[in-house]
């Protein structure tokens, strides 16, 4: 039987990358692509940085204020400023797509993962060293039609192929063999297995687990106790062991956006008027970019104290209604804007609307 290879591709600081190369003049500079910084004042946060300004400190999910401020400082120092540039989605997946599509000359089973990431099934080339030579032919074709550079990552299964891509950047081709792989894993932290957030780490971080070779002295019965049936899976994962297949389907999607209010706020009207207005603009570009129908509807709402909640619902049929866009998201964020879900009448930061199951 053939070996199981899979790729995993990640563009290198993708939103800055596209904007360095749509204005030359860019280049060498510090860049944040992300919400409006208002001098300073801005209060959503940073899509993401290119590797001068990551130099600076600044990376994704950063507040803007903070990117602004580690900006000011090293302008003081005598260092460039960084430049803001606010994100153009429309740009970014037009550019996503055709990555994928260059992908697809290469392998039939691709899994769109995320905007600047995907995975790829090269098990037919039967060999590591081959697919190691489609790694490197990959990556001269996407910088030669696009103008970009990305890293890919090869492994045995999903989680290892993107581990792979993660471990030398910008620029990277690493590959981890199935039998390199569980060697491969043991000096990493638990949290970059795919899977263990916050709260599990810092669970596991109470019995003394913080690398992948720490949770290795845990057998499947004490790490399912611990985790209940995730640990069971977390023990072969550890072990650089997983079988998930590629999802090949519209399921892995999404289209979604997210407003940060410019002051917090507990006006109803205020809210639902920009909760109607996000959910035209979320319409708006999963249309452009090219789907026909949703079924479930996310609605996503941070309150003052940063406590975040999600609801969501997913409707019988597909649709493409803006009318049971808007209903769907107002009913699913009423709750928590009266005593059922959010008694102490907090204020809200932010609201987000997202689309699943889009096809
Ligand atoms: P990443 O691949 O995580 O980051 P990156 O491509 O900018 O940098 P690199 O891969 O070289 O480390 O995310 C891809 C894009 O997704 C990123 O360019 C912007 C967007 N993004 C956000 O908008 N918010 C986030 O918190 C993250 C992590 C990414
Ligand atoms: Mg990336």
């Amino acid at each position: 039987m053939l070996p199981r290879i899979i790729g995993h591709l990640d563009m290198d600081a993708f939103f800055a990358s596209v904007e360095e190369r749509a204005s030359p003049w860019l280049r060498g500079l510090p860049l944040v692509v992300g919400s409006d910084p208002a001098g300073g004042a801005g209060r959503g946060v940073v899509s993401t940085a290119n590797y001068l300004a990551r130099g600076y400190g600044i990376h994704s999910a950063m507040p803007i204020s903070q990117a602004w401020r580690l900006s000011e400082e090293a302008r003081r120092r005598g260092k460039p400023a960084v430049v803001f540039i606010t994100p153009d989605f429309h740009k970014y997946s037009a550019v996503s797509r055709e990555v994928n599509d260059i992908l697809r000359t290469f392998s039939p089973t691709i899994e769109e993962a995320g905007i600047d990431e995907s995975y790829f099934d090269l098990s037919s080339v039967s060999s590591y060293k081959k697919a190691e030579a489609v790694g490197c032919e990959i990556k001269k074709v996407v910088k030669e039609k696009t103008g970009l550079t990305a890293t890919v990552g090869i492994g045995p299964n999903k989680p290892i192929a993107k581990i792979a891509s993660d471990f030398r950047k910008p620029d990277g081709l690493t590959v981890v063999s199935e039998a390199q792989a569980e060697k491969f894993l043991e000096p990493f932290s638990i949290r970059k297995i795919p899977g263990v957030g916050p709260k599990t780490e810092l669970l596991l971080l109470g019995y003394g687990i913080r690398t992948v070779a720490d949770a290795k002295k845990f057998s499947a019965e004490k790490l399912t106790a611990l985790l209940g049936k995730w640990g069971a899976e977390l023990y072969e994962r550890i072990r650089g062991r997983d079988e998930s297949p590629l999802e090949t389907e519209f399921l892995a999607k999404s289209v979604g956006e997210q407003e940060t209010f410019a002051a917090d706020t507990a006006d109803m009207h205020v809210i639902l008027e920009r909760l109607a207005a996000l959910s035209g603009n979320v319409l708006e570009k999963f249309r452009q970019e090219g789907f026909k129908q949703f079924r479930t509807v996310v609605v996503t709402i941070r309150f003052a104290d940063f406590e975040t909640k999600s609801r969501s619902k997913t409707l019988s049929a597909p649709t493409a209604s803006r009318g049971i866009l808007e209903r769907q998201a107002l009913q699913l964020l009423l709750p928590f804007l009266d005593r059922r879900e959010n008694p102490r009448r907090k204020k809200v930061r932010l609201i987000g609307v997202r689309l699943e199951k889009i096809s």
